[in-house]
C-alpha cells in the first residue's frame, strides 16, 4: 500500500462520519463508459448534455428514448464491480457511518448492498410522465412505442432521471448537503466534478477531502489527497478492515 492510501486508510479507520460521492468513473470496470465515453454510435456526434435534457426528447422523442434505451441494456447486463462491493461490505460492518451519494443513474451500488443511496440524478431503470399525468394517463396502459405514450393525450414517458437545467429532487439533495457538512471525510471517486450541483458537495464538505480518479479532474484543487488510482482497486484497500 503506498504512502498516500495507508495514511487514508488510517483516516478511513478514525472518521465517525464518512461521506461517498461517485460519478460514472465508479461504475467504469463494471463495464459502463463514463459520461464522456458513452458517446458511441448515431449519438456520437451529440454531447450527453444535449442529449439529456427536455428540449432534445421534445424536439425528438425517439432518437433520445432510443438512447437511454441502449445504456439501459448495457447496464442491465453489468454487475457491481469491488469497487462497489468494498462500499456495500463498509456499511454492513459500520451501519450508519458511511453514506453514499451518487451521480451514477445505473443503480449499481444499491445491487451491490448499498443502504440509503442518495441518488442525485434518478434512476435509469425508471420511466415517469413527461407532462403532468391526466386522468387518461394513469387510468389505461400507454400506447407501446418509443417512448410509449398516453392512448388518449399523446403524454410521452420518459427517463426517470434529471436532465440538464431540471432541479435535483430535493430530499436527496439536501441529505447529500447535510452529509458533506457533517463529515469528518469525504471520498470523491470516479467524477469530473464538472456537473452542478453535485461537484459543489465537495467543496462543503467539512472534513478532508480525498479524490479517487485515475486523471485529472475539477476537484483536484478541493483534495486533501488525490489518489491517482481506479474505484475497484482503491476502494477494497481504503475501506477494508486494516490490521488492529
Ligand atoms: C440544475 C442524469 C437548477 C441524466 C445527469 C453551476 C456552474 C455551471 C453549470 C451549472 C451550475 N449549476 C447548474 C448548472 C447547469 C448544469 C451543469 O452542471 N452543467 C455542466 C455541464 C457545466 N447542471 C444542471 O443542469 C443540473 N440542474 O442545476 O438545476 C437549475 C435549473 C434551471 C436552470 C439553472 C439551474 C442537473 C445536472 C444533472 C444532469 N443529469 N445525469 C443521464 O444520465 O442521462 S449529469 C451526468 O453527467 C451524470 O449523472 C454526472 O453527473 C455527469 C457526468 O459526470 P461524471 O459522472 O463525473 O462522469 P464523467 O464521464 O464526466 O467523468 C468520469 C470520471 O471518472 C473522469 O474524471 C475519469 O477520469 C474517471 N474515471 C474513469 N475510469 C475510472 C475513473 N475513476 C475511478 N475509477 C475508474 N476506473
Amino acid at each position: 500500500m503506498s504512502g498516500d492510501v495507508e495514511q487514508v486508510a488510517g483516516w478511513v479507520r478514525d472518521a465517525r462520519q464518512i461521506a461517498l460521492l461517485s460519478g460514472a468513473g465508479m461504475s467504469a470496470e463494471s463495464g459502463v463508459p463514463t459520461f464522456r465515453d458513452a458517446q458511441t454510435g448515431l449519438w456520437a456526434k451529440f454531447r450527453p448534455e444535449e442529449l439529456a435534457t427536455e428540449d432534445a426528447f421534445r424536439a425528438n422523442p425517439q432518437m433520445v428514448w432510443d438512447w437511454y434505451a441502449v445504456r439501459r441494456e448495457m447496464i442491465a447486463k453489468v454487475e457491481p464491480n469491488a469497487g462497489h462491493l468494498a462500499v456495500a461490505a463498509f456499511q454492513r460492518r459500520h451501519p450508519n457511518r458511511l453514506t453514499v451519494v451518487t451521480q451514477n443513474v445505473d443503480g449499481l451500488h444499491q445491487r451491490a448492498g448499498s443502504p440509503g443511496v442518495l441518488a442525485l440524478h434518478g434512476n435509469i431503470a425508471q420511466d415517469k410522465w413527461l407532462d403532468a399525468p391526466g386522468d387518461c394517463c394513469t387510468h389505461m396502459e400507454p400506447v407501446a412505442g418509443r417512448p410509449p405514450r398516453c392512448a388518449k393525450c399523446g403524454n410521452m414517458r420518459r427517463p426517470a432521471v434529471v436532465w440538464f437545467g431540471e432541479m435535483l429532487p430535493a430530499r436527496e439533495l439536501q441529505a447529500a448537503e447535510e452529509a458533506a457538512r457533517r463529515c469528518d471525510l469525504m471520498l470523491v471517486v470516479g467524477t469530473s466534478g464538472a456537473v452542478y450541483p453535485a461537484a459543489g458537495l465537495a467543496r462543503i464538505a467539512r472534513g478532508k477531502v480525498v479524490v479517487v480518479n485515475p486523471h485529472a479532474s475539477e476537484l483536484d484543487d478541493a483534495a486533501d489527497v488525490v489518489l491517482r488510482g481506479t474505484a475497484a482497486a482503491l476502494l477494497p484497500q481504503l475501506l477494508e478492515e486494516g490490521p488492529g
